[in-house]
């Protein structure tokens, strides 16, 4: 209500102000009077501009640096590190230009205010110039683009087949991680089948889902090579994993999907934040309903023997305590020919 009240007044004090001066003006028409300018107010004004100009500039250049502290950590996934360092080249870009033509506008402001006698020089049209100033822009624009598609094409190329497929599942509000077991390879579901015991409706006549798992927190091996699916049981959602810079859709009735390699684990990622309870966090990245802001799941990176402790602790799907291990970064390979034979057998069955 203060809030309220407090802009009230100032949106009067404006228009009072602005009424003031629309009635100064009609006075000195009344009276006939020329607007008059000085030498004096040139003068001023041109210093003015030096002063805005160094005082803008240290204002940006410390409000800038202030304001890192708000910037995410140093990105844990190998595609993370690569679209921070393009992100790091725009900016410098940016802030390149940005110096060069802001001294250049305010610096001339001051040079060529009015004096009197002084003409200004009529300098209709360069064609060089403007080719210059034309090409530069463009080709350092195409350059930006042609390296940003180079990283997408790589971030979004197609996961090693031996990457650990884990499902990602959203619903109006949490989370849900379904692992795929040693034969990495996740057994069918289907919406329909969804009961309190099946939150995923995964069928139970699929051999593939026997050794699946599932998870309310996801634990990731690092240096481990991970290909998430992402479903949704009924709005859009969108899974943001903040501190691996990827993001994907989950829609209902499709599968997503993203490749992410994680280089940093939670107790490294504690030491680098100078924070003791630091954690990694999946968010929903759509505003899905009212609890939207609630929608988050815990996740760990850790090495992968603490990876396969965590594992072997949590439920099956369907009770099969003979199931294989979730695959790990060691034994990947020979997972993933297990996983072809197996399918082989399925397929032969
Ligand atoms: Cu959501």
């Amino acid at each position: 209500m203060i809030k309220l009240l407090t802009l009230i007044v100032i949106a009067l004090a404006a228009v009072t102000i602005w009424r003031l001066m629309r009635v100064l003006e009609l006075v000195r028409d009344l009276r006939n009077e020329d607007e008059q300018i000085t030498d004096k107010d040139n003068r001023v004004n041109g210093r003015l501009m030096l002063w805005f100009l160094v005082l803008g500039m240290g204002g940006m250049t410390y409000f800038t640096i202030d304001a890192k502290k708000y910037l995410l950590p140093v990105a844990a996934s190998k595609h993370g590190a690569l679209t921070d360092s393009y992100l790091y080249i725009n900016f410098a870009l940016i802030i390149v230009v940005f110096f060069i033509t802001q001294i250049l506008l305010f610096y001339f402001a001051w040079k060529y205010q009015h004096k009197k006698g002084q003409k200004a020089f009529f300098y209709p049209v360069d064609h060089k110039l403007e080719f210059i100033w034309t090409i530069i822009p463009a080709v350092v624009l195409m350059g930006l683009i042609v390296y940003g598609l180079k990283l997408w094409i790589n971030i979004t190329a197609p996961a090693p087949k031996e990457a650990m497929v884990i499902e990602v599942y959203g619903k109006q509000f949490d989370w849900t991680a379904r692992y795929s077991g040693g034969d990495n390879t996740l057994g069918r579901s289907n919406f329909k089948l969804i009961t309190d015991d099946n939150q995923l409706g995964v069928d139970s006549l699929d051999e593939n889902g026997k050794d699946d798992k599932i998870t309310r927190e996801l634990h990731l091996p690092v240096g481990s090579k991970v290909i998430f699916k992402f479903h949704s049981r009924d709005v859009l959602h969108s899974a943001y994993f903040p501190h691996l810079r990827a993001q994907m859709n989950c829609v209902p009735g499709m599968t997503t999907e993203f490749f992410v390699e994680p280089t940093i684990t939670t107790d490294s990622m504690r030491l680098i934040t100078g924070n003791p309870k630091f954690d990694y966090v999946l968010l929903c990245n759509k505003i899905c309903g009212v609890a939207h802001y609630n929608m988050r799941m815990k996740m760990v990176i850790e090495p992968a023997d603490d990876f396969k402790k965590w594992y072997k602790t949590q439920p099956y799907v369907f009770a099969r305590p003979d199931a294989a291990p979730a695959v790990v970064p060691a034994d990947t390979v020979k997972t993933a020919q297990a996983s072809a034979q197996n399918r082989k057998i399925v397929a032969s069955k």
